[in-house]
């Protein structure tokens, strides 16, 4: 007889926080983003270090291991940069065929998607909601909501991020507040 192992990582299912040695955690404050949200002024109005998200990352196997996942889970503040709601930077995979799946724990947001000829649909974050990304396709999330948005991601550990296509060319349509309720705004 062997003896159980203890797993090295806890994932709680309330909140998305993971708990273990190798986790691995990054946090992007509003003076981080710059050039990511429609209207810089109102990002500039705002504290620098206001925090909007924070990314835990588990990578059991080196970066580019064919064949390995990573795990995490993403935190986004409620908040907005003048009508449009805190989100994340956005990506594609730089190996673009790879997937992604995510899977909301608490709050409430949109999973806003991008193909490669820039068609944008947007799917609502709500706890249990399941989101296949595509590969081939750019992927963002942002809080439509007055409380922390949390999810969690799965995805090929060899994916890569690619965040200068994003940075270069943006969305082109970006989730902002109208009459009091987020709607889907296409880029001029
Ligand atoms: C996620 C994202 C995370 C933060 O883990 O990396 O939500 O978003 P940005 O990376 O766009 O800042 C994921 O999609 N990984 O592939
Ligand atoms: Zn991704």
């Amino acid at each position: 007889m062997t003896s159980m192992i203890e797993p090295s990582v806890a994932v709680r299912l309330d909140t998305a926080e993971l708990r273990g040695e190798c986790v691995s955690t990054s946090q992007r404050a509003i003076a981080d983003l710059a050039g990511i949200f429609r209207d810089e002024a109102a990002r500039g109005a705002l504290p620098g270090e206001t925090p909007v998200y924070r990314v835990q990352v588990w990578a059991p196997t080196p970066e580019n291991t064919p064949g390995g996942l990573a795990w995490g889970s993403t935190f986004i503040q409620p908040g907005k940069v003048g009508d449009e709601y805190f989100m994340t930077r956005g990506h594609f995979h730089a190996r673009r065929d790879r997937a992604e799946f995510y899977v909301t724990v608490q709050g409430e947001g949109g999973l806003i998607l991008m193909d490669e000829q820039r068609k944008v649909r947007c799917e609502w974050m709500r706890p249990g909601s399941v989101h296949y990304i595509p590969g081939h396709t750019a992927h963002r999330a942002a809080n439509t909501g007055s409380s922390v948005l949390a999810f969690l991601a799965a995805w090929n550990i060899d994916a890569g991020h690619d965040y200068e296509t994003i940075a270069r060319h943006g969305f082109a349509a970006r989730l902002r507040e109208v009459a009091g309720a987020p709607a889907l705004i296409c880029e001029p």
